[in-house]
């Protein structure tokens, strides 16, 4: 059976990165897979996708048509996307792959808060996982990793799936730094102290009311460090995403022993 991953989180926190570097680990451990591209107004995209939407859907053409700018006309290219979801469906069929790794638009909320998203995801298969990037840009401060946090707990709440948080771009955070992200995710009291510590008043109470609904909903769980530019953390990632999927097997579970 087909699995379906899909990359989402704000604009520029790397998913389409990401996409490429965990299809280069995939081929590496010779898993067979795909990626997909969902991002109608994707410019230019560090892989080639094996199946495109805008080969399908083209955002000038919605411009015209539609008389809207660019940001319209992406709301409405997105939502075009359900006519193509049979089509789409029978071309993975075709491709007969355990993976699709399937990149989304760059402004996630076109794809995770309209109801395109989740008809999408339904329609597309039943075995899926969420990977939900957080750029470390924002575990530079406990309150900024907290609105993350409580970002991803809103995609988790709408889509109903097995989802990794995964802290993106750590390359760039100081090895201090990161070890501190982690910290906040395995210990929440650590990052309750870290919480409290922040001076703006009005921040730290919004922050804490976050820490409460992340903490109410009980999902988040460790985030998963990776730097796709760098090429860090993929075996670990998908390892991490086989286990949320119960897809790993003997050889998977060996060669992860090993790394310990
Ligand atoms: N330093 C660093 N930059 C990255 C990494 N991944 C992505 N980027 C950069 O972040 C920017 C946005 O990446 P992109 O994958 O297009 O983000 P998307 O909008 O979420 O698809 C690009 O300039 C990437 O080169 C990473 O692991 N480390
Ligand atoms: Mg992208």
């Amino acid at each position: 059976m087909t699995n379906f991953i899909y990359l989402l989180g704000p604009a520029g926190c790397g998913k389409s990165t990401l996409a490429d570097a965990l299809a280069t680990q995939l081929s590496a451990q010779e898993v067979n897979h795909l990626v997909m591209n969902l991002d109608p107004g994707a410019e230019w995209l560090p892989y080639t996708p094996e199946i495109d939407i805008r080969t399908r859907i083209s955002l000038q053409e919605v411009m015209r048509t539609y008389r809207l700018g660019p940001n319209g006309a992406l709301v409405v290219s997105v939502d075009l996307m359900v006519d193509h979801l049979q089509e789409l469906r029978e071309l993975v069929k075709a491709r007969g792959v355990d993976y699709v790794l399937v990149d989304t638009p760059g402004q996630m909320e076109l794809f995770a808060f309209r109801e395109t998203g989740v008809r999408i995801v339904r329609g597309l298969g039943e075995r899926a996982a969420i990977l939900f990037l957080m750029d470390s840009f924002f575990a530079r401060r406990a309150s900024d990793f907290t609105s993350m946090l409580m970002l991803a707990t809103s995609v988790y709440a709408r889509f109903a799936l097995p989802q990794l948080n995964v802290l993106s771009k750590v390359d760039m955070l100081e090895p201090e730094l990161l070890e501190r992200a982690v910290r906040w995710t395995d210990d929440y009291d650590a990052l309750v102290d870290d919480l409290l510590l922040e001076a703006h008043e009005l921040k730290r109470e919004v922050s804490m009311g976050f820490f409460e609904a992340v903490r109410g909903a009980g999902f988040a769980g460790r985030v998963h460090p990776v730097s796709a530019l760098k090429n860090e953390g993929m075996l670990e990632l998908f390892a991490a995403i086989q286990r949320a999927l119960g897809t790993e097997t003997e050889l998977d579970l060996q060669r992860e022993e090993e790394q310990y």
